[in-house]
């Protein structure tokens, strides 16, 4: 604090130096204050007065106090020391001010009975960027529950159950179900529908034809152990309590169930914890009727439980979505803008190379029989995943993607993404504590 008030006196001093030189009047405005930096908005205000004697202190006091009062501008810190080479008190004073318009008028006052505020200095204060408020603990997820409305079926002709009223509120009754969900809870089971089981059985069939060519080898691994454990049947519709049970077993990632599409910085944040938030909804039936069969306008249950499930039980696929998870903590909205978009071309779009051919590793296209064959064909661009440029992609949400992104593999793509973690500007860092399942922060001062 010492050292501080000591700099600011010798910012004064040089400054008062510097006047003497360079003509006075030049710095003046209209009221005869001498400003040296002009101010937008609220920042600081700093002034120096002489006062004849110490005897007059006590007059002058109440009366800086009175008129900054007067002005709306606040006191912060204030100091006297014997005036150099004189017999008088020099006075440093520190405000807080909301405009420079209010700083003008209070030291106009001042000047009026005390003609020897001899400097003054405004100037911004530096602030550290603000951090958006971020999960510290696996339990405040539960704040983590911000839905975007992007497709509406009640409004968007776009969504493939539009208009489709016993559609909608179904949707609503599971939705609601995942609403009220909280952390801690014992996963409640949830009754599916023979249609819903149906609708199941014919992606099922579907896309275990087209995984034999399409989906990597950690894919059809995870599959072959999810079937042969009874964790996913051909059959039925599974619940998530089996589904968490092995997927804790395997990287500790769980599924959480959420009301919709989130926003991507609440979507994201529940990653640093291994959490993932899934839809317990079903639109896939109706895609079936839509001209194109590409992947659902919003996340489904077909696509969690087909397309992340498998994934996710791949520990380095789970450690990547952690990781873009921790950096989007605190993170800038650019940043969440860029980290999204990471997310969206490997975690859901990512291919790979193997065998020299191209296989699905995102869990958009291996649970999207149409987008999975037009993305492993010659018609979209490929191009090698690089994070750095991967980031500032454009891509498309309404309808198959014209590029995506390939990568040597999973541990490859891990490898450049913790890279690229490494030069992730931000104004602290974070250390995941695992068995807390928490966050703790730690700034270099
Ligand atoms: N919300 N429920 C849910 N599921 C997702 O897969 C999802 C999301 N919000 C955003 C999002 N995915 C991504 O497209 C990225 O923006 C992170
Ligand atoms: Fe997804």
């Amino acid at each position: 604090k010492r050292a501080n008030t000591q700099k600011k006196r010798e910012e004064l001093e040089n400054h008062l130096e510097k006047n003497k030189q360079a003509s006075i009047s030049r710095d003046l405005n209209d009221e005869g204050v001498d400003l040296i930096f002009s101010l937008e908005g609220n920042g600081q205000l700093l002034f120096s007065v002489i006062i004849a004697s110490s005897a007059e202190i006590s007059d002058f006091l109440p009366a800086v106090i009175h008129t900054l009062n007067d002005n709306n501008v606040t006191m912060q810190h204030i100091e006297t020391r014997p005036e150099k080479g004189g017999r008088g008190v020099d006075v440093l004073v520190e405000c807080a001010v909301e405009h420079k318009d209010s700083a003008v008028s209070a030291v106009a006052a001042l000047k009026k009975t005390h003609a020897s505020i001899t400097a003054v200095r405004m100037y911004k204060t530096r602030q550290d960027p603000e951090v958006p408020w971020f999960p510290r603990h696996v339990s405040e997820i539960d704040k983590c529950s911000h839905c975007i409305t992007k497709y509406e079926p009640t409004i968007d002709p776009r969504h493939p159950g539009f208009g489709d009223e016993v559609y909608i509120a179904r949707r609503e009754e599971l939705n609601r179900l995942a609403a009220n969900f909280r952390y801690g809870d014992q996963l409640a089971d949830v009754q599916y529908t023979e249609a819903e089981h149906d609708t199941w059985r014919q992606v099922f069939d579907k896309l275990e034809h087209l995984h034999v060519t399409l989906a990597c080898s950690t894919y059809r691994r995870n599959l072959a152990m999810l079937l042969e454990e009874g964790v996913l049947t051909r059959e039925r519709i599974p619940q998530l309590r089996s589904i968490n049970a092995f997927l804790e077993r395997r990287t500790g990632f769980i599924l959480r169930p959420c009301s919709g599409l989130l926003s991507a910085r609440d979507f994201l944040a529940s990653l640093a914890f291994r959490v993932f938030q899934g839809s317990y909804e079903n639109t896939t039936q109706y895609l079936r009727h839509h001209t194109k069969p590409h992947h659902s306008p919003e996340p489904d249950l077909i696509h969690e439980l087909l397309g992340h499930v498998p994934m996710f039980a791949d520990p380095a696929l789970a450690q990547m979505s952690q990781d873009i998870g921790l950096m989007s903590l605190g993170a800038s909205d650019e940043q969440i803008e860029r980290l999204a978009t990471v997310y969206w071309f490997i975690v859901e779009f990512g291919l790979c190379r193997e065998e020299g051919q191209l296989r699905a590793i995102g869990a958009g296209l291996l649970s999207a029989f149409g987008e999975l064959q037009h993305a492993c064909s010659d018609v979209p661009e490929h191009r090698e995943f690089i994070p750095t440029e991967t980031a500032l992609q454009k891509y498309e949400d309404d309808d198959y993607q014209p590029l995506y992104y390939v990568a040597d593999g999973i541990e490859e793509a891990l490898g450049k993404l913790r890279e690229y973690a490494g030069k992730f500007e931000r104004p602290f860092s974070l250390i995941y504590d695992p068995y807390t399942r928490s966050v703790t922060e730690v700034r270099s001062v």
